[in-house]
């Protein structure tokens, strides 16, 4: 059985990106119900014990929706929550470098991250990625789709789909996108690189 995973942090601690209503709706109903429908849709089947990762690429490949939209969608999820952080954090110099070798400056990382964020037709989710050649990359997936079934390691994303954040922002995903800089956990996004 999967879990619906603890938020690292509390609901109420950046009000000016995601309100706590945005946390109730997003993590307490949004994410719990891909949880539970996860659960139901691989019940009796051999899913049942498999790791999370697994079961997004066997159910990619298989073409089995149900399960695989779910399935990613948790892991997007639970992967989101952990990008973000109560207080504006700076860039190392470690992470700053591999920065400028990728996109020449964090604003022009920032700047095509969010272009695609905002032009992301519907609903997805933008991601900075690294490639298995340890080259960064900007990426943006549709609905529930994920680097993971591409082969790239996921660094950071944004959710872009409508409820995370019309309650705070109503139409205006370009002001919600502007705030996540505010907000990311840049310690894990370098912690994840290889
Ligand atoms: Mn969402």
């Amino acid at each position: 059985m999967f879990e619906l995973p603890n938020l690292p942090f509390t609901k109420d601690s950046m009000p000016d990106f995601c309100s706590a209503e945005t946390f109730d709706f997003h993590h307490g109903k949004h994410h719990a119900a891909y949880v539970s429908k996860l659960n139901v849709a691989i019940e009796g089947t051999d899913y049942v014990g498999k790791e999370l990762e697994e079961v997004i690429k066997t159910s990619k490949s298989e073409n089995n929706l149900a399960v695989f939209n779910n399935a990613a969608q948790h892991f997007n999820h639970s992967f989101f929550w952990l990008c973000l952080s109560p207080e504006k954090q700076e860039v190392s110099e470690n992470l700053m470098n591999k920065i400028v070798e990728n996109f020449n400056s964090l604003d022009n990382l920032k700047e095509k991250f969010t272009t695609a964020a905002t032009s992301l037709f519907g609903s997805g989710w933008t991601w900075l990625v690294e490639t298995s050649d340890g080259k960064l990359e900007i990426l943006q997936t549709s609905n529930a789709n994920t680097p993971l079934t591409e082969g790239k390691k996921p660094l950071l994303t944004l959710d872009v789909w409508e409820h995370a954040y019309y309650i705070d922002f109503r139409n205006a995903r370009p002001d919600f996108i502007a705030k996540f800089w505010d907000h990311v956990n840049w310690k894990i996004v370098e912690e994840r690189m290889a």
